[in-house]
């Protein structure tokens, strides 16, 4: 700590840091306007000047680091001449005129140069300005960009640059000024813009501003700090509401995102909320005419509850099965589960981790201990030496990290991303194994093999940390490079070029996602990325550890609250007849033993009678499930469907009873993210009509004979953690108290003191010695034949999320794209006769549908891509259920299809 003399006060600074930052934080006032921590520092516009002892001239504080000993003044006649004269040449070069007019600007009240102005007392330009003509850029849905009112400080590079790391925004010069090229003109798909919007938080103007902005002034508004509901990075940000409607969002410091958005969360995640489409009453099918109609929730209530009591009483409790919601607050499922173990008596609940991370969470349980990302997102991305990417397109399913991941490559981590795709990052990639998709299992085997070939088992940790290891390594012995380059369709000099990469790396981390998961060797494909892991001995440390990338903002809660058919809260085995008796115990009730029903099996058991009656708890299985045509048979087949929901989608208009549930911005409670971080949620705004889904579980409850308290969000989490030792210690209080200061707590939490725990299985496994699997490479369930020749695989794209019930209410985010396609390889589509753009008729054994060819060399020839997004041609008519053995996820990434010409 370099002690220096500011003002003459001494101020102990940081070693490494620079003036402004050594005054700010002793609380003495430098102004700055082009420098914005972490993201710019160009040191140009030189009104942060100060004197420094044996300097002959004024040097930038933002540019100037403290060195021991420095006697610094920032408040002399000498200092404040020149930040004037500083800040007049700026604001000349401001354009402002008759038609660029502070008034009519969308940041008036909101302006940096203004609240400068005016703490220097600047008041009107002194130098004549220059000529300014260039277009304003409105063409993003978005964004613009007002060239005349830019001051060329570039703190919209430094954050493209520096916090998106999208390098789409650039300064040139021209002549004598900077001049910013904003990528929001007519040709704004052609870039590579994310429209993510942190250029233009970091805009101290109006040269850069979110349209949003013509909807407000800042002091007409009031801010919500809340939780992101889309993916599960959990973004922090503001709520900007105004009179009652939200308007905006400002990203926050959040310990995930740390001041960063993507296009979804900062742009598109509370249109939605107050859109006209909202259900605002419960809806009943009158049995006569077939519609749904418009019921109170009396009446409403009282049936959903008659009928499930009805269906119990004639077929027994099994017979009725709930699935929560990944996207609500765990306070809510909670609340659900609840419903279904006391009040119907079945264990039948799941959440849609079971179309997802379920093979996570089994797979690293048998091999772990712990189904849950074993690190954080800061830690795998501030300082690896090689991340390895296994089937996660990160740039798209979870941008803010994907910002993050291409940080830490620019600062030099080596990277390996394993995907059948030429995703973006690829292009990044020092080695892109561009496998076949299904192969994962024989990619790892091989890999493993590779590794302790070279010699880069770590024995030490084989030996000390984990068991089974001679029979895997016997077993992968078989995988040679040469044969794994033949299942897989990769280079076997590649393949073990990669794991010497890794092997020798200190901090190496593995992330992935569906690409690993969403097969019907799922959970083997999680366990043999969990032995490579082992093998390397790269677990339970800084920089390391195998990291699933979850999806839905709270499926990790979800999961985590036990809507699962074998497990209590914090995976407590309903088995297990102590865990059992504690929670009878609690909730006064007896309770079911043997395990439920997985949601995936649910649909075969509707259609055979087994289950009857279904609680829909925010999903939309027609949209999202495998093979629609399967899902709609089955959901047809229920003597009883309930929805609750935001919207009247597909699923909800096949049910009995619609019932208008609360999103996130309208309610409290918490959502743990992929990193087992627990965040708050707040009620932002109030739409009529809509009731909070825990109060409508708790009348059902109580409508169904068991007495429930209506509980407050806080008063669910203290039961949570009552009963839950990795929630012990988490409440309310304390997520909002001063200690926990907005970073939230991530589990294992056990008691309220205890800190929370960043990395997991340091020193010892959850399970005690981590366990190798031993699984072989099995193909796909459908492979390609004569009649349907290519691979379809499923997936996302930046821009709209899963059934875009919420993302499709953002006309900007529909302006992106609103469509499905299919990405089909050159050579195939040479030999059908597709050019791109054309429209095709895709067709797979289970349906067929009508989409629109995307004609590159992102796949490899025989293999084929599309989004399940959208509502024409959804992927979903084709996909196949064949599910995992362990724990039943779909295999949406691999089908046969067969591709014509429309
Ligand atoms: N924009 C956006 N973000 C989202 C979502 C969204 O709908 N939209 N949904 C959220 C949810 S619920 C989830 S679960 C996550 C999912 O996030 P991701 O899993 O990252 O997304 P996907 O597009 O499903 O698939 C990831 C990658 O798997 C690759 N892949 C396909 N088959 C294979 C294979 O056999 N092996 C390997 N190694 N790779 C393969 C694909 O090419 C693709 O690049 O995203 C979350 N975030
Ligand atoms: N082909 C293909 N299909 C897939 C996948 C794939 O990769 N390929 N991925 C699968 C995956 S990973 C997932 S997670 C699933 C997702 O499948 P779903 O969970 O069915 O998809 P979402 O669109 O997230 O649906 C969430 C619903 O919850 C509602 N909702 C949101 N918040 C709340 C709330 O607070 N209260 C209430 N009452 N309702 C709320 C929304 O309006 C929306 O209708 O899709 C799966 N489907
Ligand atoms: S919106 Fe994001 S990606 Fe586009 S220019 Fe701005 S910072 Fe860069
Ligand atoms: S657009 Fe805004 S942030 Fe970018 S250089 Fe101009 S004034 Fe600075
Ligand atoms: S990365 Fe995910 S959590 Fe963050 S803003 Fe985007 S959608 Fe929301
Ligand atoms: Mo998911």
């Amino acid at each position: 700590m370099p002690n220096i003399i500011i003002d003459g006060r001494e101020v102990a600074a940081e070693q490494g840091t620079t003036l402004v930052e050594a005054a700010r934080a002793a609380g003495i006032f430098v102004p700055t306007l082009c420098y914005l921590k972490d993201v710019s520092a160009v040191g140009s516009c030189r009104v942060c000047v100060v004197e420094v002892d044996g300097e002959p001239d004024l040097v930038p504080a933002c540019k100037t680091p403290v060195r021991e000993g420095m006697v610094v003044r920032t408040d002399t006649p000498r200092v404040d001449a020149a930040r004037r004269l500083a800040l007049d040449l700026v604001i000349s070069n401001h354009g402002l005129n008759s038609t660029n007019f502070c008034f009519s600007c969308l940041k008036n009240g909101d302006c940096e140069l203004q609240d400068l102005c005016r703490a220097l007392g600047v008041e009107a330009p002194s130098f004549p300005a220059p000529e300014k003509n260039a277009p304003v850029l409105d063409d993003n849905p978005f964004l613009r960009f007002n060239a005349r009112l830019c001051i060329g400080c570039q703190r919209c590079v430094g954050a493209c640059n520096n916090q998106a790391r999208n390098h789409t925004l650039t300064a040139a010069k021209r002549g004598l000024r900077t001049a910013i090229d904003a990528p929001f003109g007519p040709d704004w798909r052609a870039t590579d813009c994310e429209s993510c919007g942190c250029c233009a938080a970091a805009c101290p103007t109006g040269a850069i501003v979110e349209k949003r902005r013509a909807d407000y002034r800042s002091w007409e508004v009031g801010y919500v700090r809340t939780t992101c509901p889309h993916c599960a990075t959990g973004c922090q940000y503001d709520l900007v509401v105004k009179d009652g409607r939200i308007v905006d969002t400002r990203a926050a410091d959040g310990p995930s995102n740390r001041g960063r958005l993507c296009v979804k969360g900062r742009s598109g995640s509370f249109d939605f909320v107050q859109s006209s489409d909202r259900l605002t009453t419960p809806l009943v099918r009158n049995r006569a005419t077939g519609e749904l109609e418009p019921a109170s929730w009396e009446a409403a209530l009282d049936y959903v509850a008659e009928n499930f009591k009805r269906i119990i009483g004639e077929t027994g409790p099994d017979s009725v099965a709930a699935f929560a919601c990944s996207r609500s607050a765990n306070e809510d499922i909670y609340m659900l589960q609840k419903m279904a173990r006391a009040a119907f008596g079945t264990n039948n609940v799941d959440n849609c981790a079971r179309v997802c991370h379920a093979p996570t969470v089994a797979g690293l349980a048998i091999t772990l201990g712990s189904g849950a990302m074993t690190n954080t997102i800061a830690d795998i991305t501030d300082t690896p030496d090689v991340i390895m990417m296994v089937g996660s397109n990160i740039e798209e399913a979870h941008p803010v990290i994907g910002m993050q991941v291409r940080a830490a490559v620019e600062r030099g981590s080596k990277l390996i991303v394993v995907d059948p795709r030429d995703i973006r990052i690829a292009s990044r990639a020092d080695i892109h194994l561009k496998l076949r998709p299904g192969t994962n299992v024989a990619f790892a085997n091989g890999f493993a093999r590779a590794l302790i070939h070279a010699g880069l088992a770590d024995k030490a940790f084989i030996e000390e940390r984990t068991e089974g290891f001679a029979a895997f390594a016997a077993m992968v012995e078989s995988y040679t490079s040469e044969r794994v380059a033949e299942i897989c369709h990769i280079d076997a000099d590649d393949l073990v070029a990669a794991a010497e990469l890794y092997g020798r790396a200190d901090r190496a981390p593995i992330i992935y996602c569906l690409g690993v998961t969403e097969h019907s060797t799922g959970t083997e494909g999680v366990m043999s990325l969990s032995n490579i892991a082992m093998c390397a001995g790269k677990l339970g440390r800084p920089g390391c550890g195998v990291n699933p990338i979850r999806g839905q903002n709270n499926v990790q809660g979800a999961c985590d609250m036990g809507a699962t058919p074998a497990d209590f809260p914090g995976y407590q085995k309903v088995a297990n007849a102590e865990v059992r008796a504690k929670f009878e115990n609690a909730w006064g009730v007896s309770l079911p033993e043997a395990p439920g029903l997985m949601a995936t099996e649910c649909f075969g058991a509707m259609k055979d009678g087994r289950i009857r009656g279904l609680f829909i708890f925010g999903e939309d299985p027609v949209r999202t499930d495998a093979d629609t045509n399967h899902v709609l048979s089955a959901l047809r087949s229920l003597d009883f469907l309930v929805v609750d929901d935001l919207f009247l989608t597909e699923t909800a208009e096949l049910a009995d009873v619609v019932l208008p549930g609360r999103s996130y911005a309208e309610k409290e409670g918490t959502f743990t993210n992929t990193e087992r971080r627990v965040q708050r949620i707040r009620p932002a705004v109030e739409i009529e009509g809509t009731r909070p889904d825990t109060w409508i579980f708790t009348e059902i409850m109580n409508r169904m004979g068991y007495a429930q308290p209506h509980l407050s969000a806080a008063e669910i989490m203290d039961e949570v953690a009552s009963l839950t030792p990795s929630y012990g210690g988490i409440s309310h209080e304390r997520l909002d108290g001063a200690e926990v200061a907005g970073r939230g707590l991530q589990w294992p939490c056990p008691t309220p003191d205890a800190p929370g725990t960043p990395i997991m299985h340091v020193g010892g496994f959850t399970r005690g010695r981590g366990t190798f699997s031993d699984a072989e490479y099995r193909a796909s369930d459908e492979l390609p034949c004569e009649e349907f020749p290519l691979v379809l695989m499923t997936g996302r794209v930046l821009h709209h999320y899963n059934a875009c019930a919420m993302t499709s209410r953002t006309e900007g985010l529909n302006a992106i794209g609103d469509s499905s396609f299919i990405e089909l390889n050159d050579a195939d589509a040479a030999a059908l006769g597709v050019a791109d753009g054309d429209a095709v008729r895709v067709a797979s054994r289970r349906g067929e549908i009508v989409t629109t060819a995307r004609v590159s060399a992102k796949t490899s020839p025989g293999e084929t891509w599309m989004p399940f997004h959208f509502q024409d041609g959804n992927a979903n008519w084709l996909t196949n259920a064949a599910l995992d053995d362990v724990c039943k996820v779909p295999e949406y990434k691999v089908c046969a299809v067969a591709v014509s010409r429309v």
